[in-house]
């Protein structure tokens, strides 16, 4: 199938190159999966890339939290990602004033040299998303930021009223914004947040897993195929994947549920 069969409008109208490489790796893989990969260790890490690969489009990692990091085992671990045609995605959420989420994007993980996508609250104003541009370009790489317009978890401050329409303001016009967070574990919010966007970003959606519910410290899970057909245009699983006794039919039940989710909304 062609892109444009399977995404509809959001193909035409999210025309960047980063958007449309995200969406035509969709199609390959016939899946929408972004695979949270929440191990601590370099072999935990390499071997679940080992098992899901297959049926995993874009790689989502927090770069500080692994135990016995190096940027030998780092590098090669994303150039297995990449060959694996994934797209990497730090989810770092920046927050700081703009020449400082730039110069952070330096330091010792060096994430504007590795990373496709990065996150970033809008909560310190527009300047993140210049910052950061200014970071991808210093090592003359692009590079897109997903804005958190909501989050998953119980009792976030995003909710507050207002504070998603300003952030869908600011990065809607915005060359460097790829996209935004939305809440993946409420339909019914994310279905109101794509209203706002339209078709020219990409939402992608944490807080899904098969089986729905509260879990672990205020996370919240929505159903995958109910994310989808809301508006997610990427399906950020993590625990749902990464400690299931077998990741490998795990990311292949998600991939398919998606993969058939998107068919079903074009
Ligand atoms: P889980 O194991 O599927 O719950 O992992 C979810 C991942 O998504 C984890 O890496 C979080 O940092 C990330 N996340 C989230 O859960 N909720 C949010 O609102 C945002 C990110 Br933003």
């Amino acid at each position: 199938m062609q892109p444009e069969e399977v995404w509809g409008t959001r193909w035409t109208a999210a025309s960047e190159p980063l958007a449309r490489r995200w969406m035509t790796t969709v199609v390959n893989k016939q899946s929408m999966v972004v695979l949270a990969a929440d191990r601590q260790t370099m072999a935990g890490l390499n071997e679940l890339l080992d098992d899901v690969a297959p049926y995993v489009s874009a790689l989502k990692t927090h770069v500080d939290l692994v135990e016995d990091w190096t940027p030998e085992a780092w590098d090669d671990f994303c150039a297995r990602a990449k060959a694996e045609d994934m797209l990497v995605f730090e989810d770092r959420k920046h927050g700081d004033i703009g020449k400082i989420a730039r110069d952070q994007m330096g330091g010792v993980y060096d994430s504007r040299s590795w990373s496709d996508l990065m996150t970033a609250h809008l909560i310190s104003g527009p300047s993140v998303l210049d910052g950061m541009a200014e970071g991808w370009q210093s090592v003359r790489r692009t590079g897109g930021v997903l804005l958190l317009a909501q989050m998953s978890s119980a009792g976030n401050l995003l909710e507050i009223p207002g504070y998603t329409d300003a952030v869908v303001a600011a990065g809607k016009g915005h060359p460097a914004c790829f996209g935004f967070i939305g809440n993946g574990s409420r339909a019914d919010e994310l279905a109101e947040l794509r209203a706002k966007v339209g078709d020219g970003k990409m939402i992608w959606t944490p807080g899904v897993n098969i089986v729905t519910g509260d879990a672990e410290l205020g996370q919240r899970y929505g159903d995958p195929r109910e994310a989808v057909l809301a508006g997610s245009d990427g399906i950020i699983v993590g625990s749902g994947i990464h400690r299931a006794d077998d990741p490998s039919t795990a990311a292949k039940q998600y991939a398919e549920v998606s993969w058939n989710a998107l068919l079903e909304r074009a």
